[in-house]
């Protein structure tokens, strides 16, 4: 498999010059690099078949984040604090987490990390992290086509909550199958979480973010539950989805213009650093997600942190030769100069 450079570790661990084999060929798995031999199948695409279940679900739960707003006012200081805690905390159970370290390897985290970010994930309820890690390398493998669970080029709405609305088409399935998900089943933390996810998800998602204010500082019960808890679980659900939307339609392509994702700078503001998605789709491994390092990146600030702390090592890095020469190659020309 060939990547076209060389690659340097990340601010967590010393820099280094190292060859093409490097960047893929010494990690745990590569299934995050697009399989340009797969064809989608001709003929009628399947019935779409709608979850009524979820539909039902997902409507009061933006209903419930609506109504939420409203109370925004009358909530005391430190419940407004604590709802960006459990914003950040989630953020990152989903960005160093499941996506950085779980779905792509980018970096090796310690025990405590692992546990850290796994129960910080539960409270971001979106899938376990195998299932969320399962589906995330479908995507970058069969970006775009019938095997990609979220695939953009079925419209805004379908990629952002269509696809949670309805079953799978039977190719995501199929090659969802085939994908090397050893590292996954081989950590422990993984497992445990998949084992207790719904136990997990009841306590980090809904009672820890409700009890806190209510026991803590007197909040009402009705505001703890409708802000930190639902308005926070809405709000994180529907920055993540907005990378897998907006980030697939909207912004420029300054590394590949022959893919679709694209730099949104909003989306990565509201999904902390996730929003640099036509570099993150040309090079999947870099621990940064982005050619900007911590720029407007709070997760790589959390992962450097992490680095610093002795908790997160072998962060993995594009060298700025190997960006620059792909740029060049295949990019729209937009960033020729940074
Ligand atoms: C949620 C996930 O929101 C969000 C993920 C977003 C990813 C974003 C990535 C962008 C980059 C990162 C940016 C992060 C930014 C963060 C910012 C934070 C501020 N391969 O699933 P079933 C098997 S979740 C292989 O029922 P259906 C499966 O194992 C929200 N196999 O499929 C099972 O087998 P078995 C909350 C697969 O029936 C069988 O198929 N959660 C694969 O089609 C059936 O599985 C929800 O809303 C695969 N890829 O139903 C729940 N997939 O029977 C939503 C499945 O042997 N999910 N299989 O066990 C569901 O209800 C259902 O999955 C469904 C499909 C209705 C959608
Ligand atoms: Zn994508
Ligand atoms: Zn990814």
């Amino acid at each position: 498999m060939k990547f076209g450079g060389s690659q340097s570790s990340g601010t967590c661990v010393e820099t280094k010059t190292v060859t093409a084999k490097d960047i893929g060929a010494d990690r745990v798995m590569t299934d995050d690099i697009f399989d340009t031999t797969y064809c989608e199948k001709a003929g009628p695409k399947p019935p779409m078949v709608i979850v009524w279940r979820n539909v039902i679900l997902m409507s009061l739960l933006h209903l419930g984040a609506l109504y939420g707003v409203f109370y925004l006012p009358s909530a005391k200081p430190l419940t407004l604090v604590w709802a960006i805690f459990c914003f950040m905390s989630s953020a990152l159970g989903v960005t160093a987490g499941a996506h950085r370290l779980w779905s792509h390897r980018s970096y090796k985290a310690k025990l405590p990390l692992r546990i850290f970010l796994a129960v910080a994930n539960s409270m971001a309820f979106q899938n376990d992290i195998y299932e969320w890690a399962r589906d995330h390398r479908g995507h970058h493998k069969y970006s775009e086509t019938d095997a990609d669970p979220h695939n953009a080029s079925r419209g805004f709405f379908f990629s952002h909550i269509g696809w949670l609305l309805m079953r799978k088409h039977p190719d995501v399935i199929e090659k969802g199958g085939k994908l090397d998900l050893s590292d996954l089943r081989a950590d422990k933390v993984v497992m445990f979480q998949r084992r207790h996810y719904k136990k997990s998800i009841l306590v980090m998602c809904f009672i820890v973010p409700t009890m806190i204010p209510w026991y803590f500082w007197g909040e009402s019960l009705a505001v703890a539950f409708y802000i930190p808890c639902i308005l926070r679980y809405a709000l994180v659900l529907n920055a993540t989805w907005l990378v897998n939307s907006a980030a697939h339609m909207f912004g420029n392509r300054p590394y590949d213009k022959n893919i679709n994702p694209r730099e949104n700078t909003l989306v990565a503001l509201g999904a902390i650093g996730e929003g640099f998605h036509n570099y993150h789709h040309t090079f999947p491994f870099d621990y940064s997600s982005s050619e900007f390092g911590i720029r407007l990146n709070l997760t790589t600030c959390f992962i450097d942190l992490m680095g610093l702390l002795g908790l997160a090592s072998d962060c993995k890095m594009v060298s700025k030769e190997t960006i620059l020469a792909r740029k060049m190659r295949t990019g729209d020309g937009s960033h020729r100069s940074g």
